[in-house]
């Protein structure tokens, strides 16, 4: 424990840029653990972060020194813990620049928020011949709700393809805005190659022809600044659990005119103005859409995350991340049979690749006897992967403590898998 402490310090104020990033690892006391009696080398990223004891001290915190429900209570502790989860939207709203805080809703993720839009805004406002528009590179939780809209509306859901290297193809994009364009749903970054999309020109041309855009932050949020003010969208969805804060809490930016006039998606309590059985009506935004008991610990537990990330500066995590995925690529390139799948410019720190003869299971279970631990699969994208003609890839997926030597672990740990299959 006295590791970690000592890892908890605030930033050294002669620090390079990128440098002295890799001690924060002291900040993470899972990432002193061994597995499978190795140094756990964890690049999984993607998938969920860890978390800073700064994020699990707030949690427990909160329990010990301020649990009491929400927006209901006279008593002081409950006007504490109301306060409390009040302030963590504001950090919120600081994070994704929004304009008011009111335009943030707690959600359980990055799913339920698509789905919130989904259920609310897209069922209301969306009829049959209208069209929504996504890209080839989305995750399943940014495909499948607008698939059950159209089954419901009638709407028709159209797909840009991307290239070759796994960057959209903004001509195509174009191509395929027009006046039935009803909504665009998009991935600020793709979890499975690491493109970055150009967000905010996507929403000048959606918004020409009328769309509403939702921009899908789960995989940039932790990894880049985001400013929903200045990539003007309409809607922004992000997971708590990939930006080192706690599984179960999220949140969905939504531009405040188009929340005001969406109705609730879950009735309960919480979520409303009035009640008799003749009929109710709804209080305003966030409330109308955070029926019942929120996850108030892990609200309060993302705010606490948030400040961490704001402490070592998202300037310094994306310096570092770029590095190092610098360094990664030049470590896998040098692999024999092993191909990058997503080589887009000015990509983000996600290595996916195949290796001949390998499947990417088969080598993630071999990575694990390693303690290096990876992600193989679809990466519940199972569209993008038959674009590229493969059943899956394996993914290694960058985070602010991660260093060379995780990156040298992973390219000997995938030589010795080699070794392995070839009987050396
Ligand atoms: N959108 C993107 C781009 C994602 O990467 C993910 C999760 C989600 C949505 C869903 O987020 P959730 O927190 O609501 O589950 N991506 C991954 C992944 O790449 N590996 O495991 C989960």
């Amino acid at each position: 424990m006295s590791v970690v402490l000592q890892g908890a310090r605030a930033n050294a104020p002669g620090d390079a840029p990128a440098a002295g990033l890799a001690a924060r690892k002291a900040d993470f006391p899972i990432l002193a653990r061994s597995v499978r009696g190795r140094r756990l080398v964890y690049l999984d990223n993607a998938a969920t972060t860890q978390k800073p004891e700064a994020v699990i001290e707030a949690e427990a915190r909160y329990y010990r020194e301020s649990n009491a429900n929400i927006h209901r209570g006279v008593h002081w502790l409950s006007q504490h813990s109301t306060d409390l989860y009040e302030e963590s939207r504001e950090r919120v709203r600081a994070l994704l620049n929004a304009a008011r805080s009111e335009e943030i809703v707690f959600t359980r993720g990055t799913t339920e928020a698509i789905n919130l839009v989904a259920y609310s805004w897209a069922r209301t406002n969306l009829k049959a011949g209208d069209e929504i528009l996504i890209t080839t590179m989305e995750h399943h939780s940014n495909i499948v709700p607008w698939q059950l809209v159209c089954a419901q509306t009638g709407a028709v859901l159209r797909v840009a393809p991307i290239g070759d290297e796994g960057a959209l193809d903004l001509d195509a994009f174009d191509a395929l805005l027009g006046p039935r364009t009803r909504l665009v749903a998009v991935a600020h970054v793709s979890n499975a190659l690491g493109t970055v999309n150009p967000v905010a020109r996507l929403v000048q041309r959606a918004h020409a022809v009328g769309a509403v855009v939702l921009v899908d932050g789960a995989q940039a949020v932790a990894h880049t600044a985001v400013d929903v003010q200045a990539i003007g969208c309409d809607f922004y969805a992000f997971s708590g659990h990939k930006l080192y804060g706690p599984t179960g809490i999220g949140a969905l930016y939504g531009r405040h005119e188009l929340l005001q006039a969406m109705p609730p998606w879950q009735g309960g309590g919480d979520m409303i103005r009035t009640v008799s059985f003749e009929a109710s009506t709804w209080a305003d935004a966030p409330q109308r859409f955070e029926a019942g008991t929120p996850n108030i610990a892990g609200v309060v537990a993302l705010g606490a995350a948030i400040d961490y990330l704001r402490s070592v500066g998202i300037d310094r995590i994306a310096a570092h991340e770029h590095e190092l995925l610098a360094y990664g690529t030049r470590a896998l390139e040098a692999i024999p049979g092993l191909r990058l799948i997503g080589t887009a410019a000015g990509k983000a720190g996600i290595l996916s690749f195949t290796i001949d003869g390998i499947h990417p299971h088969d080598l993630g279970t071999i990575l694990d006897t390693e303690g290096v631990a990876i992600r193989a699969g679809h990466h519940c994208t199972m569209p993008l992967m038959k674009r590229f003609g493969i059943p899956g890839t394996a993914r290694a997926s960058l985070a602010l403590y991660n260093d060379e030597s995780d990156v040298d672990a992973l390219a000997a740990a995938i030589r010795r898998a080699q070794d392995l299959f070839e009987g050396k």
